[in-house]
């Protein structure tokens, strides 16, 4: 890595950033790989990495419609945790975590892993019950976690409204010391870097317009600028519109694709060290380090592909945060902008293979994949590179919605859809 002196940083923004050095090639595809990645946002180009790191696969492409980490990777508000309710959910994001928790190291690469913890807020007398529930889960698991009481969560957060006057007071919280947040864009980063520098062409502005498919079994890919692309075996890992990829190759997907917003303040002092989100008045918070509030809620009810969404939600989200903080009623909000979440109807992700020989899907992360990114690229990595589903990834088979075994995480995903 380069440094500069101030003078240097000055001389180098007035040259327009001549002479900066790419910090990845710009390959002209091969005629065929190994594997094709479609999707190079954080979990494509994390499958890429662990498939050169962990099982020496190399020759891999990882073709991207857009810009790397440009999809729902640069949009989410970067909320890392792994307590889920079921095992099968748990083991899968707590894999993650353990990686986040290595992650700048090993990328040699720092992605701001800022293990802040995260407080899920509970406002009646059920809520506390199933925050109970799921920390003994946890901690069955191996997983940290505590159940605080209003006194507990207002000495973690001060200037929260914690007194019994307010329409939902706050009963108490789940808190998870060891979750926190990211710089989303540094995780595409440095998974990009490094899976180039193990040989991975990463191909950006190419969209996948249809899958070649014969006998049965995926050979290729059609891309909008560079041809017809050949590959052994396909891993589509393309969020939102993981319907789109899977119409194009003749199966069905049970996943919604809808608008999921955020938005963020105009920077003010460090006031907030923690992670809080509530699902009753549903709405969350951090701060960055930058210093802007950055908040969130639930989808917007109605199914799209516009990376925008609707007013009232924008509304709501922010009356649940003074609802919590009157004291940020004076803030002012800055930017609003939203990504396309493809929702499953259990709230858990699919890593599975398809009933196309050599094609699988790695989607239906919705609301909550970000946290899932470094696991989520290692299992699939696992999976591409083998064949079969990784012991962590068997749960979560698209078949599971033929036969049944759903696993039902909506109660933790924290964010209503
Ligand atoms: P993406 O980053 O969307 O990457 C998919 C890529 O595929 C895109 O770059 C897209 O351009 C590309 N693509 C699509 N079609 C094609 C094609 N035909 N050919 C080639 N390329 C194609 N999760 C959390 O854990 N914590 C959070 O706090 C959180 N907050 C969120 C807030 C918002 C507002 C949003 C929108 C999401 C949030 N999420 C959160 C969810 C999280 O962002 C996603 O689950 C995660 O980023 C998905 O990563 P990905 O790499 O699968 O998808
Ligand atoms: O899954 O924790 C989460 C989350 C927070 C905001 C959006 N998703």
């Amino acid at each position: 890595m380069q440094h500069y002196s101030g003078f240097g940083l000055l001389k180098h923004a007035l040259s327009y950033h001549e002479n900066w050095q790419r910090v990845w090639r710009n390959p002209t595809p091969k005629k065929k790989y190994d594997v094709i990645i479609v999707g190079g946002g954080g979990h494509g180009l994390a499958t890429a990495y662990y498939l050169a790191k962990e099982h020496g696969i190399t020759n891999v492409a990882v073709i991207e419609k857009g810009y790397l980490g440009g999809g729902n990777t640069a949009r989410n508000t970067t909320i890392v945790r792994s307590n889920y309710l079921w095992d099968e959910a748990a083991h899968l994001y707590e894999h993650a975590m353990k990686l986040w928790e290595g992650l700048s190291q090993d990328l040699n690469y720092n992605v701001m892993f800022s293990q802040r913890g995260v407080l899920n807020l509970g406002h009646t007398l059920q809520d506390m019950r199933d925050i109970q529930r799921r920390v003994n889960a946890n901690r069955l698991n191996g997983i940290d976690g505590e159940v605080l009481d209003t006194k507990g969560v207002q000495e973690i957060v001060p200037m929260m409204d914690c007194s019994a006057n307010t329409r939902y007071p706050v009963l108490g919280a789940s808190w998870q010391p060891r979750a926190g947040v990211a710089r989303h864009d540094a995780v595409a980063w440095g998974f990009a870097r490094a899976a180039d520098s193990y040989g991975v062409d990463l191909i950006q502005q190419t969209e996948v317009v249809d899958m070649i498919i014969e006998d049965g079994a995926i050979v290729g890919v059609k891309t909008n600028r560079h041809g017809d692309i050949k590959a052994d075996r396909v891993g589509c890992v393309v969020a939102g519109n993981s319907g789109v990829l899977a119409n194009m190759a003749g199966f069905e997907l049970p996943l919604e694709s809808h608008p999921l917003q955020a938005l963020v303040s105009e920077p003010i002092k460090p006031i907030l060290d923690t992670v809080v989100m509530s699902n009753h008045v549903h709405g969350y918070v951090s701060q960055s380090d930058k210093g802007d509030l950055v908040i969130g809620a639930g989808i917007d009810g109605y199914n799209g592909y516009g990376q925008r969404g609707s007013y009232p939600t924008i509304e709501h989200t922010v009356a649940a945060i003074i609802e919590l903080f009157p004291i940020f009623s004076r803030v002012r909000m800055n930017r609003q902008w939203g990504g396309i979440v493809d929702t499953c109807p259990d709230a858990c992700p699919i890593i599975s293979a398809t009933p196309v020989e050599n094609l699988f899907f790695n989607c239906g992360w919705g609301t909550g994949g970000f946290k899932a990114t470094p696991g989520s690229g290692n299992v699939f990595a696992a999976t591409l590179a083998k064949g079969e589903a990784h012991p962590l990834a068997k749960p979560f088979s698209m078949f599971r919605f033929y036969d049944g075994s759903l696993i039902d995480e909506h109660g933790a995903a924290g964010v209503a859809h």
